[in-house]
């Protein structure tokens, strides 16, 4: 049998499947450290991952390693480079999160552009003596400019909803998306620069690379409108976060929605006094639903990837499908 590491808690029947195919060693505990990872890979033809940094010293420790099945749809945890030289393939889980993850970067969207959170811990301090007219005065979402940087599926998806909320649409990609979906999505293509100065709320859902890198800084915060508010659902490192401490302490914008950080889970500890931001710890796709199909997609990759299983060889979300059927360097 073919040995794999799942390197993460996950759900157990999940693990049961993987038990018809492998010898598992499944971590059940905390996150491995870059030495324990490259330790328990040591052995391994496959693993599980969800955003444990996999790159070139890992895959040189592991020379029977071939597959590497990410539980996320974001792969910049794999150094594909690397990836590629070595003919290990990466896989994700992309659209099985789509709806979740729009779901949710509304929610926080919404909590910051109403105050929610911000409210709520007033409240909750006991601080509330009574009501007043202008407590919390926030900024509206409806009939307002929806600017989405980054129009993949999620931001599709997210830019979907705004219909009900009367909304224009106006976004930014590295290419225009196709006719029929900016018609679909009654939305207008614009330069950063361009929707950075018109939209109320920017919510960023683009995929981390070098090049996206502080794709928002302080130029870019500069440019927004007062009232704005900003929300990331991508991945930390997108946004310069001392810059966006700055430009949210100085009211530069109104509000801000993180759910990813630049080093986390050790996040900017600047960002816990800053009362305009909301802060959840990367939750964006953590439904039961969608974690559950995000690991079974996983697995499934997995099973297929190590040539197991009903689509053998045929892993329905390789990242890098070039090296499918190239020996191991
Ligand atoms: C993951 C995510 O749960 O899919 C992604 O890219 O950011 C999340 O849905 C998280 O990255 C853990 O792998």
């Amino acid at each position: 049998m073919q040995k794999i590491l799942v390197a993460r808690p996950i759900f157990p029947d999940v693990i049961e499947r993987l038990k018809q195919y492998f010898d598992v060693d499944w971590n059940q505990g905390d996150v491995l450290s870059a030495d324990e990872l490259t330790r328990r890979l040591a052995d391994k033809d496959g693993a599980l991952t969800a955003g444990d940094p996999v790159g070139a010293a890992e895959l040189a420790a592991a020379p029977r390693l071939r597959v590497v099945a990410n539980m996320a749809v974001g792969y910049n945890n794999f150094d594909m480079a690397a990836f590629n030289a070595a003919n290990v393939l990466g896989t994700n889980t992309p659209d099985v999160l789509n709806e979740s993850t729009a779901d949710f970067g509304w929610a926080l969207m919404m909590a910051a552009a109403r105050r929610i959170t911000e409210s709520e811990h007033w409240l909750r301090a006991g601080q509330w003596q009574k009501w007043a007219y202008d407590a919390f005065l926030g900024s509206d979402l409806h009939g307002s400019t929806l600017g989405v940087i980054g129009m993949g599926r999620i931001g599709q998806a997210l830019a979907r909803r705004a219909k009900g909320f009367n909304m224009q649409v106006i976004y930014h990609n590295r290419s225009r998306v196709a006719p029929e979906i900016e018609a679909e999505l009654n939305a207008e293509y614009a330069s950063k620069q361009d929707l950075l100065r018109r939209a109320d709320h920017v919510v960023l859902v683009l995929p981390y690379t070098k090049e996206n890198h502080h794709t928002i800084g302080a130029a870019e915060l500069a440019l927004m409108k007062p009232t704005a508010t900003l929300t990331n659902i991508a991945r930390g490192g997108i946004v310069d976060d001392v810059a966006l401490v700055e430009a949210l302490r100085s009211k530069q914008i109104a509000a801000a929605g993180l759910d990813v950080f630049e080093g986390e889970p050790n996040l900017n500890q600047d960002l816990l006094s800053v009362p305009n931001v909301v802060l959840t710890p990367h939750i964006a796709s953590a439904t039961e639903a969608t974690r559950r199909a995000m690991a079974n997609l996983a697995a499934d990759n997995l099973i297929a990837g190590l040539g197991e299983g009903p689509r053998a060889g045929r892993p329905l979300n390789p990242v890098n499908p070039d090296v499918i059927g190239k020996a191991r360097s």
